[in-house]
Formats: C-alpha cells, structure tokens, sequence
C-alpha cells in the first residue's frame, strides 16, 4: 500500500494514468485515439488499444476489435479510419463525404450503413485477438470470441496476401503513405514525388486545428495525400485498375507474417487445422528476406513497385522485422546491432527508438515520423527484442517507455532525445501499451 504522504510509484502512475486516458476515450463501443485530433475509430489503434484493454477489461478488449470488424468490406478489407456518424463533418479530413465509401466502394462491397475510409491500415489484429483471448481464455471461449473472428481475420489476411501482392513477389503492397500508419515517413519521399499534388484551396486540413504545425506533415505532403486517395476513389477503391503508388514496407508484411503466426495459433484454439498458417508464414517470411532484407544496411528497406527500386532510407518499419517468429538469427542480431548503432541510437543518443534513422538528410526530431519516438514502434521493438533474447535492450526501451509516457501525459509521440512530449497528448496507444508493458 503506498501512503499518502509517499510519491506514487512508477507502476501505479501508469495503472492509474492508463485507466483516466482509455476511459476518457471509450465511445461505448470502441475507443477513439485522441478526443481532439483523431474523433474516429483507427484500425490499428484499435489493435493496439484491445491488447492494452485486455487488462482492464477482456469484454471491452473484445468488443473493440469486433466494432472494428463490423466495419469489414466483402473483399475483406478492414478499412483505417470507421467514422462516428455523431461526429460533424469539420472535426477530421478526410471526411466521409470526401471517401464515400458506401456509394464509391460498392463494387468492392464497401458496408452500406457505416461510413468508413476506403484505404487500409498495418495488419495487427489477428496477434491482438489473440493475445485479448490469453487475457481470460474461458470468458472468451464461453463467449464464442476467437470463433466469431477467426473468418473475418482470415479474409483481411487473404485481402492482403492476395489482392495486395501487386508485385507479384509474395508480399503486401501499400497503396497510399497512410496505409502504413506512418504517413510521412521520408521513405514515402521518393514515390511520392511522383503524384501531382491536389491544389492547395481544394481541400481544407483539420488537423491543424489542433496540432502545432510544426510536428505534423506538411501542406505539399497533404495535397499528395488527397490526389491518391481521391484517384483511388474514383477507381472504386478496386485494386486491379492500377495505382501510381505502391510500396512493399517491411513494417506491413511484418505484422503480416506475425498475422499469419497469430492466426495458426486461433485457428489450433478453435479446433480448426492450423497447418496452411504455418506454411503460409513460412513463405512469406521468405519473401520478406529475399526482396527487403539488405544485408549491407543491417536493416530491411522498401521497395517501390512501380519503379522496381529499393528506396534507400533507414526507417523504424525497417526493424519491425523483429517481431516474425522463425526470423534467421543472424539476421535478428544484426538487426539489433542496427538498433544500438548510429542510426537508431539505442542505448546511446536516443532515450526511445526513433521513427528514422538520426544521421538521416530528412532527420526532425519533432515531425511527426520524420523523426520523433512512438510507443507502438517501441513496443513492437521490445516484444522483438525479448523474443531473440535480447533482454537488456528490451529491458531499457521497457522503463523508458513507462516513465515517458507518465512524464509526457501520454503523448502521441515524444522527442527520441529528450522523451519530450510532442503531438497530442492523452493518446490511446500510448496509454494502453504502457499498460500492457506494465503486466
Ligand atoms: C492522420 C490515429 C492515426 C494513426 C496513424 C498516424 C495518424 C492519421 O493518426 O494518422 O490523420 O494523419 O500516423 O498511424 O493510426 O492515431
């Protein structure tokens, strides 16, 4: 029992701090990632939100990823952002008139009564049901939980395995930056280029209603924002009628392949017969290796479909690679020598792994993911590092993550040198991975 008197400890400040922020955004349903910025619902947010839910509560865990769900297209996409319809229209853009996914998506069979974006978001759900079932496995099992989402998770699996192979090379491809979740990494800078931006007065951001301009992407990056997602749009949001952009990132088609794992390990749960998974994670991880690794980087980079070239640019997405059950030792050591040396700085410069490389030309620690730490990367960093039995480096993203988030008030992100709070604060990511890394 702490005393009055006493300071409150670490653990207890998170508990207690976790709880305020995941509460203050629970909608009923699902969780929004921040009350002013992000009013929605966000596919991978909800991912990580339901792992660090789970400790709070398994039935709101479970009811996060199956709001999610709900929003599911035919063709088996999850869409990244599912709209609030009580929400007005002025508080986040894109907004619903601007996907009209009802109307635009309905040869891709888009839901007719949820608006929704039309784009998709990294795949972390399958290993978040997952791990929400471990929470409590007979609550879920009473409940019918993996049951009821084992068929969806499979058809988002297929969705990307198949219909986003579009190099034909065995991996995912993206589509637009926001599909990797991190929008403007510099590694979009290359492809990107390529897209004549939407003209500046025809469209109005409402992000910087809240946000400091300085931390966040900027107009020009905004404009080639909205040219691909209108073209895709217009094109019905089909994916086999060609797209200026489209990049295989290491970041996706890892969490594919721990997807892939993830779904082994529901499907054995559930009576059903787990070998394809297992083959399937196997080939992909292949794929993965032979197309991004770069031996000479230590690091795996991403491809540009469309040009057939590497981009040469160290990102955070490079490491995630980590996280894949099986990876080749060799290759899981040389990556964490990448982690601890000049480019990331763990141990050393950075307090929290930066979203890219710290001697990188694009290199700012304040914008958004040109730069700055996020909790979800430092997470998925730890669990990789623990897997390969790097505990010291584990431990340390570990403590530093928890004090971060008490000291930032539950930033977004945070500068990698200082841990100082940047973006918005009481975000719902930061909140429940704390909470997890906490358990
Ligand atoms: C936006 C909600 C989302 C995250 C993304 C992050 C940001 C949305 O916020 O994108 O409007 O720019 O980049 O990873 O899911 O938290």
């Amino acid at each position: 029992m702490e005393r009055a008197d006493q300071p409150a400890s670490l653990p207890s400040l998170v508990y207690n701090g976790a709880r305020r922020v995941l509460s203050g955004n629970w909608t009923g349903s699902s969780t929004v990632p921040s009350r002013t910025l992000y009013p929605h619902q966000w596919s991978w947010d909800s991912g990580f939100i339901a792992i660090g839910l789970r400790h709070l509560s398994p039935t709101r865990a479970q009811r996060e990823l199956e709001t999610l769900l709900a929003a599911q297209w035919a063709d088996g996409r999850i869409p990244h952002i599912v709209f609030n319809p009580e929400v007005p229209l002025t508080a986040y853009f894109p907004s619903p008139d601007f996907w009209r996914s009802s109307t635009a998506g309905d040869k891709s069979g888009a839901p007719e009564h949820i608006e929704t974006s039309g784009i998709v978001q990294p795949p972390i759900h399958a290993p978040a049901a997952w791990l929400v079932h471990t929470a409590d496995p007979e609550a879920s099992g009473r409940a019918g939980f993996l049951h009821r989402v084992y068929p969806r998770l499979l058809a988002w699996q297929r969705y990307l395995t198949e219909c986003r192979d579009l190099g034909g090379r065995g991996l995912a491809s993206i589509v637009h930056p926001w599909e990797s979740g991190m929008d403007n990494s510099p590694c979009w800078d290359p492809p990107l280029a390529r897209i004549e931006p939407a003209a500046a007065g025809s469209f109005q951001r409402a992000d910087l209603d809240h946000g400091c301009p300085a931390d966040r992407p900027t107009d020009l990056d905004y404009g080639r924002y909205v040219r691909l997602a209108e073209r895709y749009r217009d094109q019905g949001y089909a994916d086999d009628a060609g797209h200026p952009f489209a990049v295989e990132d290491p970041g996706v088609n890892a969490l594919l392949i721990a997807s892939e794992h993830a779904l082994g390990d529901i499907a054995a749960a559930i009576g059903a017969d787990p070998s394809d998974h297992q083959v399937r994670a196997e080939e992909l991880t292949t794929a993965l290796l032979k197309r991004l690794w770069s031996p000479e980087e230590g690091l795996f980079l991403c491809q540009d479909v469309i040009t057939g070239t590497q981009v040469r640019e160290r990102s955070a997405a490079g490491l995630l690679p980590l996280i894949v059950p099986g990876l080749p030792e060799d290759v899981a050591a040389a990556l964490v020598r990448t982690l601890r040396g000049t480019h990331f700085g763990l141990g050393g410069t950075t307090r929290l792994v930066p979203s890219y490389d710290l001697t990188g030309h694009a290199f700012d620690p304040a914008r958004y993911w040109r730069g700055p730490a996020w909790f979800n990367v430092n997470w998925l960093l730890e669990r990789g590092l623990r897997r390969h039995g790097a505990l010291d480096g584990a431990d340390a993203i570990r403590t530093t993550a928890l004090k971060a988030a008490v000291a930032s008030g539950f930033a977004e992100y945070v500068d990698p040198f200082t841990g100082e709070a940047r973006g918005t604060r009481d975000f719902s990511w930061t909140a429940a991975l704390a909470l997890d890394l906490l358990a």
